[in-house]
Order: C-alpha cells, then sequence, then structure tokens
C-alpha cells in the first residue's frame, strides 16, 4: 500500500525520541496541579499554551514546574492554541493533552510506544478494550457515533473515537496538518481556530496517507471549573469541517511532495483492536 512520503518506518525513527507535550490551558490553574503531578519524568518538554486566562495559570505552571515552556496563543480558540503550540515543539514526538484532568497523563508511553512501533498518528479512544469515559454523555456518545461513521465513510477511515483530542503524532507530520500560528492576531478566528481542531488533525493526517493506529484512553471528568465545549454548536462544527476537509486540498501534502506522489487516495487505515463497542462507554479503568 503506498504511504505518504512523510511516512517514516520504524527502521528510521528513534526509539527513545523526544517527547513534547503540548496543554492549551484557558483558565486552569486549579487543574494543572493534578495535571502535572502526574506528567512523566523523561519529558522534553511541557508546553502549555494560553489563552489569556484570568486565574493565573501561568502562574501556577510556572510554580508546578521551573522548565515549563510558556507559549501565548495569537488568536482565540482551541485550535489557534493548538497550533500555536505545535509551532513551538523542539521535540520528536507530540502528545496533545487537556488541562482539565480529564485526559491521564500516566498513558503518554502508550502512546508514544505506538508512535515508536511504527505509527506516524496515535490516536486515543474511548470505545476500544481498555478505554472508557467518566464525562461523556450519552448525547454525546450518540453525536460521537454518527460523525465518526460519516468520517470513516468520507475518509476511508477506521475511526473508533473521532471526537477526542487525546493524541499524539511525530512532529515530521506537521506540514501535513498545515496549521496556521501566524496570519491575523488578536480577536479574530479562523478555520481550525475552534474545537474543530481534531476533526482538522484526523482528516489531514488520513488524507496525508499517513499511519495510525488508535490506543485505548480512559476519559476522567474535568476535575475543577466548565466546559469550553458546546455539544450542539460543536457538533455541527465537526459535521462542517468533514464536508469542508473533503474537498478543501489541505493535508494532501501538496507542498510537499512531488508532482506525481500527490494525489494519493485516502487510504484504509489499519487498526488494532478498535471496534466500536459501546458498553466500553462506561467501562472503569483497569
Ligand atoms: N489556550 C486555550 N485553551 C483552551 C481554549 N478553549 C479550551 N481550551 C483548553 O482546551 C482543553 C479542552 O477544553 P474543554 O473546555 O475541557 O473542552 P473539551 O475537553 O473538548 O470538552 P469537554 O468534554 O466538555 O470537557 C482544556 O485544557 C481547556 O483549558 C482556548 O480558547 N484557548
Ligand atoms: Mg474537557
Amino acid at each position: 500500500m503506498p504511504r505518504h512520503p512523510l511516512h517514516r518506518s520504524p527502521a528510521s525513527t528513534a526509539t527513545q525520541p523526544r517527547v513534547s507535550v503540548v496543554i492549551p490551558t484557558f483558565n486552569e490553574a486549579k487543574n494543572l496541579p493534578h495535571v502535572f503531578g502526574l506528567l512523566p519524568e523523561d519529558l522534553h518538554e511541557v508546553i502549555v499554551v494560553d489563552g489569556r486566562s484570568t486565574d493565573g495559570t501561568i502562574e501556577v505552571a510556572q510554580a508546578l514546574r521551573s522548565d515549563v515552556r510558556i507559549v501565548r496563543q495569537n488568536r482565540r480558540g482551541k485550535g489557534n492554541a493548538m497550533a500555536c503550540g505545535f509551532a513551538a515543539v523542539t521535540g520528536d514526538v507530540i502528545v496533545m493533552l487537556d488541562a482539565d484532568g480529564s485526559a491521564d497523563p500516566r498513558e503518554i508511553p502508550a502512546y508514544v510506544a505506538a508512535l515508536v512501533q511504527g505509527a506516524d498518528f496515535a490516536k486515543g479512544t474511548r470505545f476500544a478494550n481498555g478505554g472508557g469515559s467518566a464525562d461523556i454523555t450519552r448525547t454525546r456518545a450518540w453525536g460521537n457515533g454518527w460523525l465518526n461513521r460519516a468520517a470513516n465513510l468520507l475518509y476511508g477511515t477506521r475511526y473508533s473515537d473521532l471526537c477526542y483530542g487525546y493524541n499524539a503524532f511525530w512532529t515530521h507530520c506537521l506540514p501535513a496538518l498545515e496549521l496556521d500560528a501566524e496570519g491575523p492576531g488578536q480577536d479574530v478566528k479562523l478555520w481550525g481556530d475552534g474545537f474543530e481542531i481534531e476533526t482538522l488533525i484526523n482528516t489531514r493526517i488520513a488524507k496525508a496517507g499517513l499511519r495510525i493506529t488508535e490506543v485505548p484512553s480512559y476519559e476522567h471528568e474535568r476535575i475543577h471549573g466548565h466546559s469550553n465545549l458546546n455539544t450542539w454548536r460543536d457538533g455541527f462544527r465537526v459535521l462542517g469541517a468533514l464536508a469542508v476537509e473533503r474537498i478543501n486540498g489541505k493535508g494532501t501534502g501538496q507542498a510537499l511532495t512531488t508532482q506525481t506522489e500527490r494525489r494519493l487516495p485516502p487510504v484504509a487505515v489499519p487498526t488494532t483492536d478498535t471496534a466500536p463497542r459501546d458498553e466500553a462507554l462506561l467501562a472503569q479503568p483497569a
């Protein structure tokens, strides 16, 4: 099966990559002690991308970890925060980690292992054996299921949990994402700056023909504060993103490859034991 030229075979990848964790924060000061306390010790760097928090998030991060790198996003939204964080990364592997306590940093080694074993993109899933959620509502699970089916139909993928933001990938995949951390700043919000970022990443990785492995993950409840996500508004945003990304030519590597390597067909991605299982939803962590 042809692979995108960005894909690197396991033989050419480091067995002990430098891991950069990118953490978007918007008023997460109360949750950071929990999250930072569970981070593995051997990380290359921890990057907090702050969205103009007013609760002392940056100061708390610096007090918890003197080597933390603080990035201030230039526009609004989680997507813009991720783009700004990715642009600052100096490691080999990027782990996307929420700051609300829902994503368990102790799972990071499993994501890195999936990458070292040959995946370009390690996609977290709550719907595989070993995964689950204490946080997802029935409405969200239902919506996620349909969005997931639509994505797999449109992109030839076998994702089991499209709307889950705990993922990791090699930095060599960044060009395929075509994210814009520059452009106009301040209060504007461009395509990809919002919660649609995860759909953009999932679909552009697939369009680029990169190798995807799913990693079972358990989602915990947010510890303090409130979600910034609106189920219906952001659900429709994801649906719109699936449609827009199918036709906008982004992520196909056109800017990066030779003429003959362009326009690779979408690839049916090989996954491990990740058939959607609704009962996994309510499973408790092992
Ligand atoms: N820098 C930055 N971070 C944000 C922004 N919006 C959300 N975040 C962070 O992104 C992470 C996820 O946001 P949440 O509000 O928990 O949304 P979610 O996890 O997608 O949805 P829930 O399942 O409802 O919690 C958290 O660490 C937030 O602090 C933003 O505009 N800028
Ligand atoms: Mg959350």
